[in-house]
């Protein structure tokens, strides 16, 4: 691969061209990245051209190039946000001193995990939607998977970058362990719960993007605060396209809400189901799975890591700097409500200990106000039926709830009880069966499946029977 034009090739804002040791990485590396998502990405769309978005440079206008391209071809690039001259760490144990540009070495095994926890996401979700494509509800919907499919193989680039530039061998045999695991493989899975999980139905994919894209944004953030330059930079410019992941999932529960309740308005005596729409109470089951078990990827609720990583200024609050408190987190306590001895009780905890659960109020917060968009749709149709958040409690494998059984609303329960209520609650096998036999595609223009609205409007202005996707 001598002489070939980086800045052509692979777009980037970190001087590859000028960077040998990292263009001999890179150039290792990327020939079993293609590998992986030949084997482990988007089957049989290869071939295919899909109107995509390709990041070309930072500014507003380099990064949304919109153009029809192949998946293979598409130019995963190594963005940083534009550096911030004479940044300081904002918060931790070293509040005020310079931020490191390079790796710290007494922080030198907890970054890398961080890094290699959260680039294993990305490809993790990459194999989850892998089947997708054959079953998208509409041309719109298959670009849309594809787009979130390529910019999520762009993050694995991003942490891959870190890895091989800044930690050596080791990082650059994290790397291509990067491409190892696999996504539900009992023998070498991937590394977090919600990562091995089947995300086999397009009612799964936009809980998906709407619930697991949402940690996405909410650890992004809190590592875009982080007191090593480098990955904060990075994690700035993946929260820009996470965006897009999360408005994929929320209008797309959105349009299948619209569908329901519209063939619910005009047909009031009908079951649903015989038009082939998805019924309230499925969707709502299906919301209670993916948001709990995404509830789990913010860690234990009371985190001796969690507070190791605040204090070393690795990884901070959301939007840490502008938060206007102490930004040492010595003083203040957090109160919880704790699971102990088959009952809860209030405990007061240090906050630093708490700093999974602080991410997670934030992440709560913003869950709810999607609520409030799915419910608005309700209304609009004059329909009765609201959606709820599920509480954090309910069905969680990670942390200090983990060990009981709660309800929706967070009420303590026994197994017994629990167990009566769970097809109630998370999607059954029928369930499962029903919205399996719905995934049939359609791709014809401007066409859409039986049980999804069309959206509000198209792609980068294009019409919604735009050529999204060459078949
Ligand atoms: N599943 O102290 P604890 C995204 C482990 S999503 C399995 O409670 P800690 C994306 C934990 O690793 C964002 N294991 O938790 C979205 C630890 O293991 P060790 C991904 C879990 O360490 C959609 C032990 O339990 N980014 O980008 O404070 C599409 C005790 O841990 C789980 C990140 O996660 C789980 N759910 O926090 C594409 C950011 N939870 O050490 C992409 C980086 C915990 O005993 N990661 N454990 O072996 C972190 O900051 C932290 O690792 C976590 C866990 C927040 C995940
Ligand atoms: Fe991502
Ligand atoms: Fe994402």
């Amino acid at each position: 691969m001598a002489g070939i034009d980086y800045d052509q090739k692979i777009p980037n804002n970190v001087d590859l061209k000028s960077d040998k040791r990292l263009q001999r990485a890179l150039e290792k590396w990327l020939p079993k990245y293609l590998d992986w998502w030949r084997d482990m990405g988007p089957t049989d769309f290869n071939e295919k051209d899909i109107y995509l978005r390709t990041a070309v440079s930072v500014d507003r206008d380099g990064w949304a190039h919109f153009d029809h391209v192949q998946m293979p071809d598409y130019r995963w690039g190594i963005f940083l946000a534009e550096p911030e001259p004479d940044r300081k760490i904002h918060f931790g144990d070293h509040l005020g001193q310079d931020a490191w540009q390079q790796v710290p070495g007494e922080y030198r095994n907890t970054l890398r995990r961080i890094i290699v926890t959260q680039g294993d996401t990305e490809p993790a979700s990459v194999e989850q939607q892998r089947l997708l494509g054959h079953t998208a509800p509409s041309l719109y919907d298959l670009r849309n998977l594809f787009q979130v499919n390529v910019e999520e193989g762009r993050h694995l680039w991003a942490m891959v970058y870190l890895l091989q530039a800044y930690f050596g061998r080791d990082g650059r045999e994290e790397a291509e362990e990067l491409l190892e695991r696999r996504s539900g493989n009992p023998d070498h899975p991937r590394i977090l719960g919600t990562f091995n999980e089947p995300c086999e139905d397009w009612l799964s994919f936009f809980c998906f993007t709407t619930y697991t894209d949402r940690d996405g944004k909410f650890q992004l953030l809190s590592l875009a605060e982080s007191g090593f330059d480098p990955l904060a930079r990075t994690c700035r410019f993946m929260l820009t396209e996470e965006a897009h992941h999360m408005f994929v999932g929320q209008t797309g529960l959105g349009r299948v809400i619209e569908r329901t309740c519209q063939l619910m308005r005009d047909n009031p005596d009908a079951d649903v189901t015989k038009f082939g729409a998805i019924p309230l109470e499925m969707v709502q089951r299906y919301i209670n799975f993916w948001n709990s078990s995404s509830n789990d990827l913010f860690g234990g609720e009371i985190s001796s890591n969690a507070s190791n990583f605040f204090a070393a200024g690795i990884k901070g609050r959301a939007h840490e700097a502008k938060l206007g408190k102490d930004p040492k987190a010595l003083e203040e306590i957090y109160n919880m409500e704790v699971w102990e001895n088959g009952r809860l009780s209030s405990q007061e905890v240090p906050l630093r200990n708490a700093m999974n659960e602080v991410l997670r109020d934030d992440y709560v917060a913003d869950n709810e106000k999607g609520i409030v968009y799915f419910n608005k749709i309700c209304q609009k149709f004059d329909n009765d039926f609201r959606f709820q958040l599920p509480h954090r409690r309910f069905n969680r494998k990670i942390g200090i709830y983990a060990d009981g059984h709660f309800s929706l609303t967070g009420e303590a329960m026994t197994p017994e009880a629990w167990k009566a209520k769970e097809s109630e609650w998370l999607p059954s096998p029928e369930d499962k069966a029903y919205v399996k036999s719905l995934m049939v595609p359609c791709y014809e223009r401007g066409k859409t499946a039986s049980w999804i609205a069309p959206p509000a409007k198209g792609i980068n202005g294009q019409p919604f029977d735009y050529d999204y996707v060459k078949l």
